[in-house]
């Protein structure tokens, strides 16, 4: 196991909807760290960018559309394996089959709309993040509850 860093976006329509705050509040009573934070509108450029794999899928035009309508908060979360927890509590891509109990499952019903992106392995959010965040965004400090978050002789 090992601390890591993920890119999240809490996207356009969980701004919409107010439901940045329980959002965040997931993650943060999960035992993860809150990082950094930027409230962005992503340009088309950046939005190319990110979603650079999926150039050629029949949804990359209506999803760069959708990811540049309107603003977005972008996270950078850390915590042990922080990136396949933020995966789980995510949910299966589209909200219509996403369990109840992970963000898209409890919050949503849209297949393209689907409230968040979370990096998908430690190259993804090792080259999110520098996407997002310039050097000194991401804060490094130590959470004063961190010992009893994990156990210290065997999680970290
Ligand atoms: P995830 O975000 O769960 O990792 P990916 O990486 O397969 O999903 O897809 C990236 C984004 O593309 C998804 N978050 C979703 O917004 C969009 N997307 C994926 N598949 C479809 C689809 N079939 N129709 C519309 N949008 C899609």
């Amino acid at each position: 196991m090992s601390m890591e860093t993920t890119l999240i976006i809490l996207k356009p329509d969980a701004v919409q909807r107010g439901l940045m705050g329980q959002i965040l509040s997931r993650f943060e009573s999960k035992g993860l760290q809150i990082a950094g934070t930027k409230m962005m509108t992503i340009s088309q450029d950046l939005a190319n960018q990110h979603y650079s794999d999926h150039k050629s899928k029949p949804f990359f035009a209506g999803l760069v559309k959708f990811m540049t309508s309107s603003p977005v908060l972008v996270l950078a979360v850390r915590g042990v394996s922080a990136i396949a927890v933020c995966r789980k509590m995510m949910g299966a891509t589209f909200g219509s089959k996403a369990e109840p109990g992970t963000i898209r499952g409890d919050y949503g019903i849209s297949n393209s709309f689907n409230l968040i992106h979370g990096s998908d392995s430690p190259g993804a959010a090792e080259k999110e993040l520098g996407l997002f965040f310039d050097a000194g965004d991401i804060q490094e400090y130590a959470l004063g509850n961190q010992d009893w978050i994990y156990d210290a002789s065997e999680d970290l």
